[in-house]
């Protein structure tokens, strides 16, 4: 059994029903959910002419090996109605893996640890809330002491 931390965000239509609704399909399709982050309304990063965000985490136990659970993920995404529009840009639900175990994985569908973490202030507190002891499989670096250098 390994355990996953996916990261969800939706910022088209009813985002509180895309989040619940992914949260549901995840416990019935892919693994036992463990643990959920608060969900938090987030500026646009990279692409920022489009609306907010609702940014959440949560945490998964699963069979599933990396790309079974990727696939997976998309499939839910297909069945919440998601549209593929164009890279960074608005859409009803984005799953996507953070992280799983403490592996270091990259091929051409999938890097694992997720390459925005680094990048985006929510993520990293996300991952603080739902563990303080989190280190980054890459650096070695825990994500509280990251969190603590972004603030006064
Ligand atoms: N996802 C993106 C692009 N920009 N901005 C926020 N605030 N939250 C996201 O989840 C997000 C984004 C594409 O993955
Ligand atoms: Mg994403
Ligand atoms: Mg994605």
């Amino acid at each position: 059994m390994s355990r996953a931390f996916i990261g969800l965000g939706s910022n088209i239509g009813d985002r509180q029903y895309y989040l619940k609704k992914a949260v549901a399909l995840i416990g019935k399709y892919v693994g036992e959910i463990v643990a959920m982050s608060s969900v938090e309304e987030t500026l646009p990063v990279d692409f920022i002419e489009q609306p907010c965000f609702l940014n959440q985490i949560i945490i998964i136990e699963t069979d599933l090996a990396p790309a079974e659970l990727l696939s997976s993920l998309k499939s839910i995404e297909e069945q919440l109605g998601r549209i593929k529009r164009f890279p960074k840009g608005p859409r009803e639900i984005d799953l996507d893996i953070l992280l799983y175990d403490s592996i270091i994985y990259k091929d051409d569908l999938l890097e694992i640890p997720h390459r925005e973490i680094k990048n985006r202030d929510f993520i990293i507190k996300h991952l603080v809330e739902l563990d303080p002891s989190l280190i980054d499989p890459v650096t070695g670096v825990k994500y509280i002491d990251i969190e603590k250098k972004r603030h006064c």
